[in-house]
């Protein structure tokens, strides 16, 4: 008698078998995937805004909040209209950069030395960023009236908080900041 010789080999067991592997090849593609970087760009000085993040607006915060919800590296830039030298008025503090990010204030249009984007903690006070994801880096950004230090890196390594002005890549950190930076490894 001929059989079929699929249904001679797999047995009543078999499809089971083929669908366990089948969804162990799936995990794996899942988790050999890596995560885009995405470029997210500041276009508004409004804060907190209105939680959505498009092209219409997207505030810091909801730049923050985007890089954080996307596993790995991303970037913030800035392109705040019409360029030049523009305040952030935070309401209250930042969330932590939960994920490695840049932040980088060079992007602005206009830059060529001194930074143009200012972030003005004088309502939100504490810290201008808490770094918890370690790998981060923040840089030109003129860090102004916060009440705690400018950068806390709180976990992790491989930080950089480019403090260096006079190339024009450093953060400006104002006398009002109690500390440059301050840092705690864990
Ligand atoms: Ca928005
Ligand atoms: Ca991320």
């Amino acid at each position: 008698m001929k059989t079929d010789p699929i249904t001679l080999h797999l047995g009543n067991r078999a499809p089971r078998r083929i669908y366990r592997l089948a969804a162990t090849i799936a995990s794996l593609l899942l988790v050999c995937t890596p995560a885009s970087a995405v470029t997210f760009v500041v276009n508004s000085t409004a804060d907190p805004g209105d939680g959505v993040l498009n092209a219409l607006e997207c505030t810091l915060r909801e730049a923050i909040n985007a890089a954080n919800a996307n596993p790995g590296l991303d970037v913030i830039q800035f392109a705040i209209a019409p360029g030049g030298a523009q305040t952030i008025q935070l309401l209250s503090a930042l969330p932590s950069i939960a994920d490695p990010a840049v932040i980088d204030g060079t992007t602005q249009p206009g830059f060529s030395a001194a930074p143009l984007i200012e972030i003005d903690g004088s309502i939100a006070g504490g810290a201008a960023f808490r770094i918890t994801a370690g790998a981060s880096t923040v840089r030109a950004l003129s860090l102004n009236q916060f009440s705690g230090c400018g950068a806390a890196l709180e976990n992790g390594d491989g930080n950089l908080v480019a403090t260096d002005v006079t190339t024009g890549s450093g953060v400006l950190l104002v006398p009002s900041a109690a500390a440059a930076m301050w840092t705690e490894s864990r």
